[in-house]
């Protein structure tokens, strides 16, 4: 029998990881009769003056945030890490590690109107986004290892809030998903003598099944070792090792895929479309340069797998063994594809 990727269970691996990941393509049509979840499509009003995002509205600091206009930062009232604490004491056993951390949380709201996201804000609105993004990696980059930008979207996620805004993580440390990509690109490159995702996306470029968006300066795919069924990478395709080092027309052009693959993103269950996504680039901290074995990109996780109320669970095998996913990259990639780049809301209002 010849093997045949889209029917016959296989495993690929993440080179950026030195994970394997299941490939069940056989499984997709097993029936589902397990949690659905209920989807509020209601993208609410403007302006709600409870939201503590909203322009002009007190947060629960006390603090009254400005009437912003485009984007707005502020010092996160709950944050998961703190510039000033005390250390732990120190210990040598193998068994009981703890280092001390150091860091500080902010939110930025991407824009003044609570019912919008980044698929109905124009390319301009996202541009702006793009350039409060390399700001904050350039002032938090100064003292901190580690600029972690992320947004959660939707309560599928955890967001909290329907605002539409980003979380910025600044720490001291490298975290592991970084720490591990660092390490696994620097063994490439000193193997190869190329960045691993420069070679990486030059071959996706070459064989395009796994492609879903692309123009001058980047491409958005489904990566050969995708996890989520429906997950995406933004890789630039040139050599670049962090968001500040982007041109103002690559800033254009990331702001235009950024807004076409979260537009095909809702248009495929016709929802808001949840997701966690973020970018990753060089560490920074005291020292910005050498990293040669880096190349930024950002990376979309969302949890729909069949429809706006299924989603996909880790669990099970996933969490005792390794992640496992029914849908071939080059599936997903294919449906992605086919989603028109004009936003359902946007096509339904003419
Ligand atoms: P999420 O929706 O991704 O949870 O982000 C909202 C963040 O906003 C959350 O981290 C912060 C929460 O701590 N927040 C404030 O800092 N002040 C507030 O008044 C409300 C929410």
């Amino acid at each position: 029998m010849q093997f045949i990727a889209s029917e016959h269970p296989h495993k690929r691996y993440n080179p950026l990881k030195g994970e394997w990941v299941l490939v069940s393509p056989h499984r997709m049509k097993r029936p589902w009769d397990g949690q659905t979840e209920t989807v509020n499509n209601d993208m609410g009003p403007e302006f709600d003056p409870t939201n503590p995002l909203c322009p002009g509205v007190v947060r629960s600091s006390g603090e009254k945030n400005p009437f912003y206009t485009s984007t707005y930062v502020f010092k996160n009232d709950f944050p998961a890490l703190l510039e000033d604490t005390p250390l732990p004491p120190t210990s040598d056993d193998p068994l009981f590690r703890i280092e001390g951390v150091q860091g500080t949380c902010r939110v930025m709201c991407f824009h003044p109107k609570s019912n919008i996201t980044i698929a109905l804000m124009s390319v301009d609105e996202i541009k702006t986004v793009i350039k409060s993004w390399i700001e904050q990696l350039e002032e938090l980059g100064q003292k901190y290892t580690w600029v972690q930008i992320f947004e959660n979207k939707g309560t599928m996620m955890g967001c909290s809030n329907h605002h539409p805004h980003c979380q910025i993580w600044s720490c001291s440390f490298l975290p592991n998903e970084p720490r591990i990509k660092d390490i696994n690109q620097r063994d490439y490159y000193n193997k190869y003598g190329r960045p691993m995702l420069l070679d990486y996306v030059e071959r996706e470029l070459k064989a395009k099944v796994r492609v879903v968006v692309e123009n001058l300066s980047w491409v958005v795919l489904v990566p050969f070792w995708a996890i989520w069924p429906y997950e995406t990478m933004v890789l630039p395709k040139r050599w670049i090792k962090r968001m500040n080092d982007i041109t103002e027309e690559e800033k254009t052009d990331l702001a235009l895929v950024m807004k076409i693959i979260t537009t095909k993103y809702d248009n495929m269950f016709k929802t808001s479309f949840p997701y966690s996504m973020g970018w990753h680039g060089a560490p920074t901290g005291s020292n910005w340069d050498g990293y040669d074995h880096w190349v930024f990109h950002g990376i979309y996780l969302p949890p729909l797998l069949r429809s706006a109320t299924v989603k996909k669970f880790i669990s099970g095998f996933e969490l005792l063994a390794q992640c496992q996913r029914d849908l071939t990259p080059e599936q997903a990639a294919e449906r992605l594809r086919e989603q028109s780049e004009i936003h359902y809301l946007v096509s339904t209002k003419k």
